[in-house]
């Protein structure tokens, strides 16, 4: 596995990359281009600018998470063409510049939902939470206010200001998506991308939706191992896998994660490897990483990982606040350091046991 972390530039992202070369076992940096609107092309100047300043800092730059799909794909409306024609030149723009992998989602208007970015839990620290009838209680058309008051002035990924400028119109352009349709238009998206992923060596990865069950009434097609069969049915290349999310997909019971990465390892390009503590039915908030802080086996998942010989990216994710820090919700220094420490720590051991040193 190789070990990264996620960075959201010099411009906006209260950890340095210096700081992030010292944390033991990193190799390289996840990074984004929060200010290209989404659809538009990423041009090559600035791909090449951003990988020159992550390598002069010592790291490699070969995941991006996300290139955004823009909603006339998701919805399947006519403009969706030359979003497409967009995406592909960006993938070759990136492909050349030496990416591998890029995440991203098709979850409709919203990217991930919380509905609180600074939950108090019982050690002084805080972490992201969700609770389902807080969120029902929510008017969607102010989510994105509410959800601006706790990001501690940061952008947040997935929660462009234009977008949420537009709500009402994007939860229209939705009325008629049903999870076919969206699961049709995710087809139609993959076909024509995929053989310009092969051509330039990019694999894409999709993450789940998060949480994984339907908010707002919108359709969503990635919660679960069924619906993982079907996208990677859905263009039979290696070039089209996954971002698998512990913390994402595990909210959800049912989700077994381990068992998710046996079933689909070869296919899992990037793994966002975190815990979360389940509250009650729909209920849960973010952890440390540790097994016994939270409902999921952090061990048996690395195991998983070990098991299917898991060769792809890897990062920590949400961390909580601690120690003071005042960094963009779930993506401090701190917290996530550690998280690498401990699966740094659980990586080593789970291969030392499998292969023992002779005495
Ligand atoms: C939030 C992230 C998501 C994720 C996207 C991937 O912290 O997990 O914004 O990056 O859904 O496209």
């Amino acid at each position: 596995m190789k070990m990264t972390f996620r960075w959201f530039g010099s411009q906006d992202d209260s950890v340095t990359l210096s700081q992030i070369r010292q944390i033991p076992g990193v190799s390289g940096v996840v990074a984004m281009m929060a200010d290209i609107p989404v659809g538009e092309v990423w041009p090559k100047e600035r791909i090449a600018a951003l990988r020159k300043e992550v390598n002069g800092a010592g790291l490699e730059l070969e995941v991006i998470e996300s290139v955004n799909i823009h909603d006339d794909i998701k919805t399947g409306a006519p403009g969706r063409d030359r979003y497409i024609e967009n995406y592909k030149t960006t993938i070759r723009n990136l492909g050349a510049y030496g990416i591998k992998v890029i995440c991203y989602n098709f979850m409709p208007v919203f990217d991930w939902t919380r509905s609180d970015l600074a939950l108090p839990l019982s050690d002084g620290s805080t972490a992201l939470a969700y609770e389902q009838s807080k969120v029902d209680q929510i008017d969607p058309q102010r989510i994105a206010e509410t959800i601006a008051q706790g990001s501690q002035g940061y952008s947040l990924p997935g929660w462009e200001p234009e977008r949420m400028a537009r709500l009402k119109e994007l939860f229209a352009s939705y009325r008629e998506v049903s999870e076919d349709k969206l699961a049709a238009n995710l087809k139609y998206f993959l076909e024509r991308i995929i053989p310009v992923c092969e051509e330039s060596g990019v694999k894409m990865a999709i993450h789940p939706d998060d949480p994984p069950w339907g908010i707002f009434g919108l359709p969503r097609i990635v919660r679960h191992a069924q619906d993982l069969d079907r996208l990677l049915g859905l263009v039979d290349s290696p070039y089209n896998g996954i971002t698998l999310c512990s913390g994402c997909m595990g909210a959800s019971p049912d989700n077994d994660i381990p068992a998710i990465i046996r079933r689909f390892g070869k296919r899992i390009h990037f793994a966002h490897v975190r815990n979360i503590k389940i509250t009650g039915p729909g209920n849960f908030h973010e952890s440390s990483h540790l097994s016994c802080d939270g409902s999921l086996d952090l061990f048996a998942i690395m195991k998983a990982y070990y098991d299917v010989g898991f060769e792809g990216y890897i990062r920590p994710d949400h961390g909580r606040m601690i120690w003071g820090e005042s960094a963009r919700p779930g993506y401090g220094l701190y917290d996530r350091a550690l998280g690498i420490a401990y699966l740094n720590g659980l990586w080593e051991a789970i291969g030392k046991m499998a292969k023992p040193a002779a005495l």
